[in-house]
């Protein structure tokens, strides 16, 4: 089958040369120097650096290039020779930014010194560390502590994060929320209510075990490129992966390794997905309620015919709950009403169905395609539901697999930032710090967004990322951040969340993870998270971009000196000096998952946290693995309703987040623009549009605000009618804040309702 949708437009399959063009590109049309290539040739090994991009493992048997196309890019955005220094701001005012394009802003580089708003001249002006440090200190000290917020981008390494969430409590409140809430926080409460772990369960080994790989909105070719290789060896073993995604994604379609010589010379390519289901945007739950369907048709066969049966009735009564409420429904539900609500045929859906029967162990990955929806959480309780009709969690080559964005994205979380404080050993912070923690709730990100809609957020500090870029309601966001008492940004380079300045700003430029970070007691490696719970050092080996710049970890403490009342319990040159004993801290605020923390850091591979679901002890207040019954069929909050389209907002090729490396989206065939949106033939025909015409996206909630996202360029691409496409973050003005998962709170980004209306 997948040779029938091959994307016509596209450059063929993912890899390839096209992925090695793709790299050089970003260095300029030539090859990078020799000290860049020595760089990627470290990449998440044992002993070397990791990855500044995504969160894939790191395996312990690397391969000799363990890095991708986009991991590369990473990299050498990092590492390029622009810089964005004080001299920038002679030519430039902050107002005059504001027109820049995200990809514009990008190619200003590196950020080379301190910088203060100036609001007379509209600049950002040159500042010394100690100046920043005492103004944000003395704006900090008096504001109510509950309306300062300490957001987090997954990036910054366990070490300095540890620190982050620590001086928030310390100077009042649980505000941390992090790039997760707009992400994998569907995950973090969703798969938690039904397995007890807030975390994927599977490991590298079961990658090599699996005989089946069942795909829910998640794009490895784009996202997670190393993903492709395992995917790759399990193809040649006979193992089977079925997709479910509403755009045809070419790295679920084919891939061609880049890094094998042989792939790379006969253009030997791999097809990946056997079947691939363009289910529309929001209809995972119908989906997987039909593949229930086939596999409760195929148990009754199996009893009626007195073989084995097909259900893991064993693992059901020992290990679930919920399990007659939920067949019922599934029994009870109609291959018509699946198929209205899916989008997706009967036999199709059969089709995946008995590749799930007839797998003995099946993988359910997943990502933003199920985490970003209305019903996000409700969409994770019903893929668990498959795995769980088989037994298919907590298994050998079997579980389930959330693919985490930011490289450390999962860690933070581990080690203390959260907005919840149930999550965090409280009395263990007092303990070993001599505080009172607070015991409330923080603000998630949808609190944050109306909290500087209603100008009770008074400042932010942000540990990396692009706040104001990444979030719903654009337009009055970038108001309310402006409104602000203090922004600070620690950031590496130059974004739109910089230029919405609060009436104190500041921009903090820090070190990238690929460079050498040189403290009291020498050379100072850190360690992330993957999102299969491993845990590795990093070490960067790299001149830093400019002398002036100072590591996350220090200017973290440079902070927390600044704001908080002395403690001889709170040793932040010591920490800062050597941090090895803030892992020490770590362990011992965490010992059961960090033991033994320094000396394991570099083990390959990475160490492994556990996790429970994995070992069938289930934390869930049942003591088992639950049944969702689901409440309705699709993941939405709306219905649907005449010239309304359901608008996936999507990643290219060439971005990562908010950062845009450039405006070439290969694999879907999209070159030299981002303002385009993606339609089926049959709905611009049916809209009376034509391919090349111009035309607004407006929102289409029913709340009287209008947002807008004018001068797209209609393009047909192979969608299922309805369901439309547009990238993020540019889309992100269509979004509603009150548009989120009901349960995490995540904003819906993948089913945004909207109307088409010519320019
Ligand atoms: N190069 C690169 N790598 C990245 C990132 C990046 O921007 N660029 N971002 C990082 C981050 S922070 C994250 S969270 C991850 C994100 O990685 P992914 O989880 O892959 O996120 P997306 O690409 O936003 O969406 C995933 C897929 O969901 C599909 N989809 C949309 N709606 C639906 C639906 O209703 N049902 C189904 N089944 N599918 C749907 C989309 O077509 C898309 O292919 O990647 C990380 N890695
Ligand atoms: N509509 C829509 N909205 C979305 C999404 C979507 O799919 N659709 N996806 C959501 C998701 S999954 C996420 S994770 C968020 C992302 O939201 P964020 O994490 O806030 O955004 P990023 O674009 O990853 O942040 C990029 C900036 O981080 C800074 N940076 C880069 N490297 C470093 C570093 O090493 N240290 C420090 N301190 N700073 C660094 C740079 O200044 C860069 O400009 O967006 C969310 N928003
Ligand atoms: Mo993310």
């Amino acid at each position: 089958m997948a040779d029938t949708i091959r994307n016509p437009e596209s450059e063929g399959p993912a890899g390839g040369w096209g992925s090695l063009k793709s790299i050089a590109r970003i260095y300029g049309d030539t090859l990078p120097p020799a000290s860049v290539l020595q760089t990627l040739s470290r990449q998440n090994k044992p002993g070397g650096v990791m990855c500044v991009s995504c969160a894939w493992p790191k395996p312990a048997n690397y391969h000799p290039f363990e890095f991708c196309e986009n991991g590369a890019k990473a990299t050498l955005s990092d590492l390029t020779s622009a810089r964005c220094t004080p001299d920038f701001w002679r030519d430039h005012t902050v107002s005059e930014l504001r027109s820049w394009k995200d990809y514009d802003l990008e190619q200003t580089g590196r950020l080379t010194h301190p910088l203060r708003y100036d609001a007379g001249t509209d600049r950002y002006v040159e500042v010394t560390w100690d100046e920043a440090f005492a103004q944000i200190g003395q704006v900090l000290k008096p504001l109510p502590k509950e309306s300062v917020v300490f957001y987090a981008s997954g990036h910054a390494g366990l070490e300095a994060s540890y620190l982050y969430a620590l001086m928030a409590r310390a100077y009042g409140n649980n505000n941390l929320p992090q790039s997760s809430n707009m992400c994998h926080e569907t995950t973090s409460v969703g798969l938690n209510k039904v397995i007890g772990s807030p975390v994927g369960t599977i490991i590298w080994d079961d990658l090599e075990k699996a005989d089946a790989f069942f795909f829910f909105g998640q794009n490895p070719g784009s996202n997670s490129p190393r993903f492709l290789h395992p995917l790759q060896e399990a193809k040649k073993r006979g193992a089977r992966i079925v997709t479910f995604n509403p755009v045809i994604e070419q790295g679920l379609v084919a891939f061609v390794n880049p890094q094998n010589p042989v792939d790379m010379l006969t253009g030997h390519e791999t097809t990946i997905s056997d079947e691939y289901l363009q289910v529309q945007a929001g209809g995972d739950i119908a989906a997987i309620l039909g593949l229930c369907k086939v596999v409760i048709e195929a148990d009754d066969a199996a009893i009626a015919r007195g073989d084995k049966r097909v259900l893991d009735i064993d693992f059901i009564a020992h290990h679930t709950t919920g399990f007659e409420r939920f067949i019922d429904l599934v029994r009870s539900t109609p291959w018509s009403e699946i198929e209205r609500e899916s989008g997706l045929s009967e036999p199709a859906i059969r089709r995946a169905g008995d590749i799930y029967v007839t797998s003995e162990r099946v993988i359910g990955v997943y990502g933003m395609g199920l985490t970003q929806h209305a019903q996000g959480a409700l969409n994770i309780g019903m893929l668990v539901n498959l795995l769980l009709l088989r037994g298919n969690i907590g298994r050998e080559g079997a579980g389930c697999c959330p693919v985490r964005g930011h490289s450390n994205v999962q860690g933070q979380r581990t080690v203390g930032i959260a907005e919840k404080a149930e999550l965090v050993p409280l009395d263990k912070l007092k303990q070993l710090f001599d505080f009172d923690p607070p015991g409330e709730d923080g603000m998630t990100i949808v609190e944050v967004v109306k909290g500087l809609m209603q100008d009770r957020v008074k400042a932010t500090i942000s540990l990396g990322g692009n706040l104001l870029r990444a979030v719903p309601e654009q337009g009055e966001m970038e108001r309310g951040w402006a409104r602000q008492d203090l922004t600070v940004m620690i950031s590496t380079k130059l974004n739109r969340s910089h230029l919405f300045p609060g009436r104190n700003a500041y921009i903090l430029p820090c070190l990238s993870r690929l460079e050498e970070d040189v403290q009291a007691s020498g050379v100072q490696a850190v360690t992330t998270e993957d999102s299969f719970s491993h845990i590795s050092g990093s070490l960067g080996k790299r001149s830093p971009a400019s002398p002036h710049l100072k590591s996350e970890l220090a200017i973290v403490a440079g902070i927390a000196k600044a704001v908080l009342a002395p403690n001889p319990k709170l040793r932040w040159d010591d920490w800062t000096g050597d941090y090895s004993l803030v892992r020490d801290l770590i362990e011992q605020t965490y010992p059961d998952d960090f033991k033994d923390y320094n000396a394991r850091m570099f083990q390959p591979g990475g160490f492994y946290r556990g996790n429970d679901a994995r070992d069938r002890v289930w934390n869930t207040p049942e003591k088992k693995a639950v049944f969702t019954t689901p409440s309705q069929l699709n993941a939405l909050s709306f219905a649907d309703a005449e010239g309304r389209y359901r608008l996936v907002t999507m990643r290219s090729n060439d971005q990562f987040n908010t950062t845009i490396y450039g405006y070439s989206d290969r694999f879907r065939g999209i070159e030299g623009t981002r303002d385009v949106v993606l339609m089926s033939e049959a709905d611009i025909h049916a809209a009376g549009l034509v391919e090349g015409q111009t035309v607004t996206l407006v929102s289409d909630f029913e709340d009287g605000i209008r947002r807008e996202l004018p001068g797209l360029k209609v393009r047909a691409h192979h969608l299922p009618r309805g369901t439309i496409g547009a990238y993020y973050p540019e889309a992100n003005v269509l979004n509603a804040v009150d548009h989120h998962d009901e349960l995490s709170k995540t904003p819906a980004s993948k089913a945004i309702p909207v109307r088409i209306e010519p320019s």
